[in-house]
């Protein structure tokens, strides 16, 4: 008879993912993790239903379309998306992926560890529904900050559970000018006699265009160029009085991924928006609150997307035969999904680290050190889960040999989907130039250091990951002499990047040692076994200063062709 395979099905991603299950338990302890535990066993049967796998498929086949003008002519810029998108969107407000770490419930300063664990759940099956989730998390929380009595109604619908009263926040902060420099921002704010800020200018890259609230930096009028002339601004799609603001689609951005979700460009002619804390400059060190925890976000979407591919890869390799044994039995195969499991283990720590600071910060009882830790932890923590994410999901994928190279398997939307991560709320090098800053500025650098330094001190004799905790010392010893050798010198900016990610993951390795050891004394050695793999690997790649010549080629190609021929 024909063969035929059979399919491989994804497992519960709760229940599945073993090691997502003990970090919880590791972060909150028992009680909280029985009182959370079915919420997240809920999500976790949810995400993978059948129902909502097809709702997700339905969103990415079904793109948004820009409405310029009614029928009658009537200029009205609608973006129209899927019915799928919003569907997985009311899934995952309903059960509280932007409203949990604002309620008043059970889990305390916790609720930041659940709720990251609730996310990483939801956000593979959400159809990239996760931005804007992550933008109106970010915009509560910096409006809540920043902002004054009148931003707490806005406050209040975007952290509802109530799918008929909440809103979405956008976060527009991209120009023409660049994604990067933000101080180069053209926006304008001017102040009218009425009283009303109006703004004029183009954002050229917003994402959940649909959103009724976004906030966005300008220019006051007569303030100073740079960054320190910027304010910022919440603004709504429509008015009070139900008109729609001043607010043009120029046209929607064609994405390599993230094809469910519309990213817009936008004209401003004199939209009405509304000063968030005081018009006065202090704009991007503002909207930096936002950006954090969008990043924060960012590194949660790049954990699911691992374990999601991981998930896959692992589903296939149970049902596969091939040269008449499971696949799952080739050693060189499961070398493979070992090293995959290692970089899930390794994202998730550091995004669960993250969670559990940001919950201590919000919660206002971190220490300065932690808040320090914080600081510079949070873009490591970014740029270092997305592209782990973005080789894992591609190694995942060939996992699955062509099959997962073909759209139907879904294997490619999570790929495609996955490839902003390095991009979306700053690029790896922006990433690390960023952790060069806050290092300048208040020693975060240093601060990630001393607390790994401090977690490995803990298990430092015990026998489950004597080797991976010495790799982990050698390695911080390494960190600390660059940053105390290279300070001023050209080579630091060119090392940032090697830097930030032999922090990463240097740190990661510094939590799964201590979470190993605590999971080996309840006879689960698994994660002490990541540790030493993670080690193994290399903790750092140091550069070797004659190696950064390579980055940059003569255009006439003359010189360097000349001195190889030499
Ligand atoms: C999900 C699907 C998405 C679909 C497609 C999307 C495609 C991508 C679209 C994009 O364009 S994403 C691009 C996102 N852009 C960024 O992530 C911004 C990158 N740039 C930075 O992160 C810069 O570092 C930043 C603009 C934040 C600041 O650079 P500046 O203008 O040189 O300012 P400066 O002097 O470094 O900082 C100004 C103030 O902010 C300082 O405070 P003070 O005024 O008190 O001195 C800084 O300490 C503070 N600050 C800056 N970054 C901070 C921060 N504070 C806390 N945390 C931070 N991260």
């Amino acid at each position: 008879m024909e063969f035929l395979q059979t399919p491989p099905t994804l497992p519960d991603a709760w229940k599945s993912d073993r090691f997502l299950r003990e970090s919880v338990r590791f972060l909150v302890g028992d009680e909280v993790f029985d009182a959370a535990e079915p919420d997240l066993a809920e999500m976790g049967a949810l995400a993978v239903d059948p129902r909502t796998i097809a709702l997700a498929r339905q969103a990415e086949n079904e793109p948004p379309r820009h409405i310029p003008y009614s029928t009658w002519g009537e200029r009205i810029d609608e973006i129209e998306v899927s019915p799928a998108y919003v569907a997985l969107g009311k899934l995952g407000v309903e059960r509280g992926v932007t409203a949990m770490p604002y309620e008043a419930g059970p889990y305390g300063p916790s609720a930041r560890v659940i709720w990251a664990a609730l996310v990483t759940l939801w956000g593979p099956s959400s159809a990239l529904y996760s931005c804007p989730v992550a933008m109106t998390d970010a915009a509560a929380r910096t409006l809540l900050v920043h902002g004054g009595p009148s931003d707490l109604e806005v406050v209040e619908r975007l952290t509802t559970r109530d799918t008929e009263r909440a809103w979405t926040s956008g976060q527009w902060m991209t120009e023409m000018t660049g994604g990067s420099d933000v101080g180069r921002t053209e926006t304008t704010a001017t102040l009218g006699p009425d009283g009303v800020w109006r703004l004029h200018g183009i954002k050229w890259f917003t994402s959940a265009t649909t959103s009724e609230v976004a906030l966005t930096l300008a220019r006051p009028e007569g303030a100073q160029e740079g960054s320190r002339g910027l304010s910022l601004f919440r603004i709504h799609r429509f008015n009070e009085d139900g008109t729609r603001n001043s607010i043009f689609v120029r046209r929607l951005k064609d994405k390599l991924g993230t094809r469910s979700l519309p990213t817009a460009e936008l004209e401003l002619h004199g939209a009405i928006a509304h000063p968030v804390g005081e018009p006065d400059g202090g704009g991007v060190r503002r909207i930096a609150t936002m950006l954090n925890l969008t990043r924060v976000h960012n590194a949660i979407g790049a954990a699911g997307a691992l374990a999601r591919g991981l998930a896959w890869a692992r589903a296939y390799a149970r049902e596969r035969e091939v040269f008449g044994r499971p696949l799952h039995t080739f050693p060189a195969h499961k070398a493979t999904l070992t090293d995959l499991a290692v970089d899930h283990a390794a994202a998730l720590a550091l995004v669960l680290r993250s969670a559990e600071l940001t919950g201590r910060v919000e919660s206002d009882i971190a220490t300065d050190d932690e808040r320090n830790v914080l600081r510079g932890l949070t873009p490591i923590t970014k740029l270092a889960t997305a592209r782990w994410a973005v080789a894992g999901t591609a190694e995942a994928m060939e996992c699955l040999g062509g099959v997962g190279y073909c759209e139907d398997s879904g294997l490619p939307a999570l790929v495609r989907n996955t490839h902003v991560m390095p991009i979306w709320e700053g690029t790896t090098n922006v990433l690390a130039l960023d952790l060069l800053r806050a290092t300048q500025r208040s020693g975060a650098a240093a601060a990630v250091i001393a607390d790994a330094r401090a977690a490995v001190r803990e298990v430092h004799d015990d026998p489950f990951v004597t080797e991976a905790v010495r790799e982990v010392e050698r390695a911080l010893d390494h960190l600390e002499h660059s940053l105390a050798t290279t300070a001023g010198d050209e080579s630091v900016e060119a090392g940032a990047r090697t830097f930030a990610m032999g922090l990463a993951t240097t740190y990661a390795c510094a939590r799964l040692c201590v979470q190993g050891a605590w999971a080996a004394r309840r006879d689960d050695t698994r994660t002490s076994l990541a540790a030493t793999r993670l080690a193994r690997r290399g903790l750092l790649a140091p550069p070797a200063p004659e190696e950064l010549a390579l980055g940059m080629d003569d255009p006439t190609g003359a010189r360097r062709s000349e001195s190889l021929e030499a």
